[in-house]
């Protein structure tokens, strides 16, 4: 993309903005109840692009726009909700509240691995805030953005069929150079990027440096302790998709599993065996269960950890090559962690370490850079109520007895740390992409100052 035509889409995006914004909340919440329809009936249509692009099978690229879907549900309520708050005031006759108002022009970079999920939880978000989004999405999935753009579209003319809300969304496509002039550029009130934790150092300086404000969803490292007093077989179901659902590509995939010794035996057994049954191969066959890695470079990536891990001395099993970005999900038997254990490496490789005492476990979880997503399988609730505690997880998500990934839109989404400290989709992550007034209103007929103040009388 020319400079021009960046130039140019922002300028639009601001002004369809102005208008956007003095439209009633509410009724920008209709547009979004409109796009939830047509995402409903084009959810085969989104999840064949999804299949074709980011190479997904079809329950993950079905479930990634039931995904966007709920966002759309969940952001109409919002429209109705976007509260701000009412305090008494220390002086007599006096008012104090904050509102809450449209903050201007979002942009938002997504990644390959949610094209439409991860644009939805953001523009739906911005829409109903009153702000208009500039989207620069991955290069690799250019027909899920045009098919999520026509859905929008549609929904806005359907819906303002007298009003010419035509560029409240823009498209800018691009890779590292188009999301540093988003980066720098002071008419982007906020920058939304989802992406690895090298993009978010990159880009988050840049935004400071202006005193902008960026919301990061970064790269995650993601554990599940396994108790003894876990429910083995359930805990088995929720390590296979964790690790494996979307071939290890998910920001929540779970990486790491911290297993008490008493049951690491029996555990990888079991779990060695539902590796063995795994369908791998082209995400169109229904019988599929890990489809392809993205691109030749994740599953060099794959092979370069695993040899690394192979000079260490780590015992393997799977990992296989299996020609057209195939490959076997691998699981690492770590007995020292080491660097390579708190590196994210963007594929389906477990690593597998072993505790004793059960502070030792949350030791082992919290020492890594990035802090996403967490779990904890066990029927103790000692356990789970210190996991899920201030001296538990120190990720942004933290589950008892469900895996890593999956989580569902009502919850704030994100993590800390290495992963950025952002939160997106549900709770009140919608208020970061507003800006809030304080307002103090006298209705007296004196003028009392805060602190009791007396100033020249
Ligand atoms: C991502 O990988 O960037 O919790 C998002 C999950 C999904 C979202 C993942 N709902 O796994």
């Amino acid at each position: 993309m020319h400079k021009e035509t960046y130039q140019a889409s922002i300028q639009k995006a601001i002004d369809a903005q102005a208008n956007w914004a003095q439209i009633p909340a509410p009724k920008r919440g209709e547009v979004i109840r409109i796009l939830g329809q047509k995402l409903r009936h084009k959810q085969h249509d989104i999840a064949e692009a999804i299949m074709k692009e980011a190479k997904k099978i079809r329950a993950e690229a079905m479930g990634e726009v039931q995904e966007a879907i709920d966002m759309c549900d969940f952001a109409v309520g919002l429209s109705r909700q976007l509260y701000g708050l009412t305090m008494p005031s220390e002086r007599p006759e006096h008012k104090l509240r904050e509102v809450y108002h449209p903050l201007g022009v979002v942009g938002v970079i997504t990644a390959f691995n949610f094209p439409c999920a991860v644009w939805a939880w953001n523009h739906c978000l911005s829409m109903v805030c009153g702000n208009a989004v500039v989207w620069k999405h991955s290069p690799l999935t250019p027909e899920v953005t045009q098919l999520c753009k026509q859905a929008w579209d549609e929904a806005v003319k359907q819906s303002m069929p007298n009003q010419s809300f035509d560029d409240l969304l823009q498209i800018v496509d691009g890779d590292k150079a188009v999301a540093e002039w988003l980066a720098d550029d002071h008419r982007i009130s906020l920058l939304s990027a989802t992406g690895s934790t090298a993009m978010g150092r990159a880009l988050a300086p840049r935004v400071a440096s202006r005193l902008g404000r960026s919301l990061l969803e970064l790269g995650g490292n993601n554990a599940m302790v396994v108790s003894k007093h876990a429910n083995l077989a359930l805990a088995i179901r929720a390590i296979v998709f964790g690790a494996v659902g979307t071939s290890g590509q998910r920001c929540t995939t779970l990486r790491r599993l911290i297993v008490h010794k008493s049951v690491y035996h029996d555990l990888l057994t079991k779990l060695k065996k539902a590796y063995t049954s795994l369908v791998v191969g082209d995400q169109f066959e229904s019988k599929t269960m890990v489809g392809p890695l993205i691109h030749e470079d994740a599953v060099l990536a794959m092979h370069n950890a695993l040899q690394e891990a192979q000079q260490k001395g780590y015992k393997i099993f799977g990992g296989d090559d299996c020609g057209d970005c195939l490959v076997r999900p691998a699981i690492v038997e770590v007995d020292q962690p080491c660097d390579l254990v708190k590196r994210e490496t963007f594929a389906p490789i477990l690593y597998v370490l072993t505790y004793d005492e059960f502070s030792e476990a949350i030791q082992l979880h919290n020492d890594v850079p990035q802090g996403l997503s967490s779990c904890v399988f066990t029927d103790d609730v000692r356990e789970a109520e210190l996991f899920t505690s201030e001296l538990g997880s120190d990720c942004g998500i933290v589950n008892v007895n469900i895996g890593p990934s999956g989580a569902e839109i009502g919850g704030a989404f994100g993590g800390e740390k290495d992963t950025g400290g952002g939160r997106e989709s549900g709770s009140d992550a919608w208020k970061q992409y507003m800006r809030r007034s304080t307002i103090t209103i006298n209705y007296g007929e004196s003028l009392p100052l805060a602190q009791g103040i007396q100033f020249g009388d």
